[in-house]
């Protein structure tokens, strides 16, 4: 554990839609606390949100304690409160103006925490600072998979148990949802938003001489599937047609949904902070990234597509490229599914050298600690 010079932190998050921003947040507040002994205070927006990931969050609480962290709820009548030595402005989310107010003299870090983007000027902006008056500064901090940025959040505990669980406890985890029928070949975790592509996949799920078992947690995803099933598939439902099996599941807790993510054969994953753990998991991903105005996802989606096929060779690298784009264009063809079933063993191994790749950049909130550790 690091010793910090300034310990009091403050994340704030405001909750823009679904269960990304508060997932990042919970997953960052939480590895500062264990892993660099940080007093950390979560001030989040929307608690009920917040729960749904975190089942032992209180949607009612004022103020609460959870896992050593100081979990509070931001109202617009906010408490007079003394500003934490570093904040953190998770997503530009603006701090609330008393706060804001009262920084001078008390902050001695200020940090914007931005979106993941693989995009070329990331690296040139990353670290930035803007001077905001009063003699503070805010700086802006980017994720990202390459030298040069702050890459991406990991915890070290996660980091060991993870290959650990893959092949003592990925089963057995998996059992607790049983389905009746033959055992499966692969198994896969769908997580996405609504997505019309959603038949061509399972059509070659279906038809393929392998057994496939595919999880799906709830998710934005349920209307497309009822289509297809013929009727909505509650959590813990199954349905079965050929060689596809479909389980629904209900919201996990965050932790258990990681492992769901380890012990699947390939992740449908989406946003940003699930996007993050299927690359960790090691196996193949296809990504179903959040949509942005003026299709401004498009150049993320390719800059991400550039950077994680690098290395990857070619056929089956354009499987990837003609699977992703397919999910993210919302196309059902199931040939593309076909192709990326047949590059499967390529894109497995390909998926674990990325994971190996990944972890030479550190992780962010390590390389946020040393950051404001060099600004204080
Ligand atoms: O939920 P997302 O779509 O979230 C975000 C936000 O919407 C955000 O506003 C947007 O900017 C961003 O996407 C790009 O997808 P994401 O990021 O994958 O977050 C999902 C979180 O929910 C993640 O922390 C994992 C967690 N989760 C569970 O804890 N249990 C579950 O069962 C599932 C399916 C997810």
């Amino acid at each position: 554990m690091t010793q910090a010079a300034s310990p009091h932190w403050d994340i704030f998050c405001r909750v823009v839609d679904n269960y990304g921003d508060i997932g990042v947040c919970w997953r960052l507040a939480r590895q500062l606390a264990d892993e660099h002994g940080l007093v950390v205070r979560l001030w989040v927006d929307d608690l009920a949100s917040f729960a749904r990931i975190a089942p032992a969050v209180d949607a009612g609480a004022a103020s609460q304690q959870l896992g050593g962290i100081t979990v509070g709820h931001w109202v617009d009548a906010f408490p007079l409160v003394r500003p934490a030595d570093v904040v953190i402005e998770a997503f530009a989310c603006e701090l609330p103006v008393s706060y804001r107010a009262a920084m001078p003299g008390s902050t001695r870090c200020w940090i914007n925490l931005e979106y993941l983007s693989a995009e070329d000027w990331v690296t040139g902006c990353h670290g930035l600072g803007s001077p905001q008056g009063q003699g503070l500064q805010k700086f802006f901090f980017f994720p990202g998979f390459v030298a040069g940025t702050g890459g991406l959040l990991q915890s070290q505990r996660q980091q060991s148990e993870c290959a650990r669980w893959q092949a003592d406890d990925a089963a057995r985890f998996l059992a607790q949802w049983p389905l009746p029928g033959a055992a499966a070949h692969r198994r896969i975790s769908l997580f996405a938003y609504p997505n019309r592509a959603l038949p061509g996949l399972l059509d070659a799920l279906r038809d393929d001489e392998q057994i496939s078992r595919v999880y799906v947690p709830e998710s934005l995803l349920e209307k497309d599937l009822g289509e297809y099933v013929g009727g909505y598939l509650a959590p813990g439902a199954c349905w079965q047609a050929g060689s596809l099996q479909l389980i629904a599941l209900p919201m996990l807790a965050q932790d258990d949904y990681d492992r769901l993510l380890w012990s699947c054969d390939a992740n449908f994953v989406r946003g940003e902070d699930s996007f993050v753990r299927a690359q960790w998991a090691g196996k193949p991903l296809i990504w179903h990234i959040y949509h942005q105005s003026e299709d401004a996802h498009l150049d993320k989606l390719a800059a991400w597509q550039t950077v994680y096929l690098a290395e990857c060779p070619a056929p089956a690298a354009t499987a990837q490229a003609a699977a992703l784009a397919a999910w993210n264009a919302g196309l059902a063809d199931p040939a593309v599914w076909r192709a990326w079933l047949a590059a499967w063993p390529d894109l497995a191994l390909h998926a674990r050298g990325w994971a190996k790749q990944l972890a030479q950049h550190g992780n962010l909130a390590a390389n946020l600690v040393s950051f404001v550790a060099g600004k204080v």
